[in-house]
């Protein structure tokens, strides 16, 4: 099974996809890094701009059948049996990017992201089977134990 976990910069995608993976005993996978590693994209100062069909293109054929958690703000555009949303209080996202050295302007377009739900509602564009998470005042811990709650409901659901 493939688990996206998606969300704007700074939600806490890699803190809860890693322990997630190591829950599940699943692979965990940065799709940066990835994309990276196959020659996907192209560097535009520091950031990494990726054709988003050729990404899903070569994930679907090394990543079919598998089971990964894989963390990356483009991963709901992934074939992924489940995608995981994770939300944060705006004002969350803005104080962790300052933290994190991005610009004002880029910590501006990320804090507005979150408000206005950009990502929920691409995922739900792209993917029957999502769920939003939202982390304000949970420790990561706590977010790991609702989303495999909510993964344990969704197999009960589909076989009852
Ligand atoms: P992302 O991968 O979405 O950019 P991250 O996992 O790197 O986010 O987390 C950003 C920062 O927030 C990092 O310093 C860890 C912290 N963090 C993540 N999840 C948290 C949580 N549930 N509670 C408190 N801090 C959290």
């Amino acid at each position: 099974m493939i688990i996206a976990v998606t969300g704007t910069p700074g939600v806490g995608k890699t803190t809860v996809s890693r322990l997630l993976a190591e829950k599940l005993g699943y692979e965990y996978v940065n799709l940066r890094d990835y994309a990276i590693e196959k020659g996907i994209g192209e560097m535009r100062g520091d950031e990494l701009e990726v054709e988003v069909d050729e990404l899903a293109y070569n994930f679907e054929r090394d990543y079919a059948g598998k089971d990964a958690v894989v963390d990356g703000h483009l991963s709901h555009f992934l074939r992924a049996d489940l995608v995981v949303v994770l939300r944060a209080h705006p004002k969350l996202i803005g104080e962790r990017l300052k933290e994190r050295g991005y610009p004002g302007e880029k910590v501006g377009e990320n804090v507005e992201a979150e408000l206005v739900d950009v990502i929920l509602v691409e995922a739900l564009e792209e993917n029957e089977n999502v769920i939003e998470v939202d982390t304000t005042g949970k420790t990561p811990e706590e977010v790991v134990e609702e989303i495999l709650g909510l993964i344990g409901e969704g197999v009960k659901r589909r076989v009852g």
